[in-house]
């Protein structure tokens, strides 16, 4: 407490010294507390205003951010690269991709085809999360339904194809529910994108909206089958596919990615909260 009173209190008095200083008074010539040293104080105070907590990571004691998008916003020089991220304070951390290139991405998927793992994987491995954040990973869907449950999201799903191009799909609202409802899929309004709207559009026959999460060891899809099993994969099956990131081998998107003539080596599903 006496660390926060401090704090405002410098932060007051260089509050008061640059709003003089503008103002032309008569104390113009007082030194000025730098204005850098401002904004950082002020981002300090914001922080304990929020209730943020700390915790010890690699590079010291860091503040426990919600996600990548709170990284950013607290650091906007911050690189691409491996974070630890807390959808709960009073939880554990989990290790993310953050793309920081367009203002703080969380990947809840990435996938590089040259370093993939398998993700023919039970339920609870899909619920705790696998792989290895700075290759092929999912994020967990327990957490991210932590993630999602208290803030509205927008979802980017984005490819890179065999000739270098980033085409990417962009939903208006993405949300899993908890385990309860198999952490059932919500997603928004497909966004003008680069990319067909692979999970939506009226022309595939399986959409994803509103569909449980299935594995082998868990069918909840719409099918006489076990779809899970029979592609070896873990995904939000209605009957069967249309669009799925998590085939063995390949990439498959409607329109942008497919096993044969548009094979597509990388891809990653982001979200970033909603402004709106
Ligand atoms: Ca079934």
């Amino acid at each position: 407490m006496k660390a926060l009173l401090l704090l405002c209190f410098i932060a007051l008095s260089a509050v008061l010294d640059i709003s003089e200083a503008n103002e032309q008074s008569p104390l113009a010539d007082k030194k000025s507390v730098p204005k850098n040293l401002l904004e950082n104080l002020k981002k300090e105070l914001n922080k304990q205003a929020k209730g943020i907590s700390y915790f010890a990571g690699e590079k010291g004691i860091e503040p426990k951010y919600l996600d990548c998008q709170e990284i950013y916003e607290n650091n906007t020089a911050a690189a691409n690269g491996e974070y630890t991220i807390f959808a709960d304070p009073t939880m554990p951390g989990k290790k993310v991709y953050c793309d920081m290139s367009s203002k703080g991405w969380t990947l809840i998927l990435q996938r590089k085809m040259e370093n993939d793992i398998s993700f023919h994987q039970d339920f609870k491995m899909y619920a705790n999360g696998f792989g290895e954040t700075r290759n092929s990973y999912w994020l967990g869907n327990e957490f991210v339904h932590q993630l999602t449950k208290k803030n509205k999201y927008l979802l980017r799903v984005v490819f890179r194809t065999a000739d270098g191009k980033f085409p990417f799909a962009e939903y208006d609202y993405f949300k899993l529910e908890n385990s309860t409802l198999f952490y059932t899929i919500r997603i928004g309004s497909y966004q003008k994108s680069t990319a067909e709207d692979g999970f939506s559009s009226p022309s595939w026959k399986n959409k994803v909206d509103n569909i449980a999460f299935s594995t082998s060891d868990k069918d909840n899809d719409l099918s006489p089958a076990n779809c899970a099993a029979a592609f070896k994969s873990g995904w939000w099956f209605e009957d069967c596919y249309s669009s799925i990131l998590t085939l063995p081998g390949y990439i498959k998107w409607q329109g942008t990615c497919d096993s044969e003539t548009k094979i597509c080596p990388y891809v990653k599903m982001m979200i970033r909260r909603n402004p709106i």
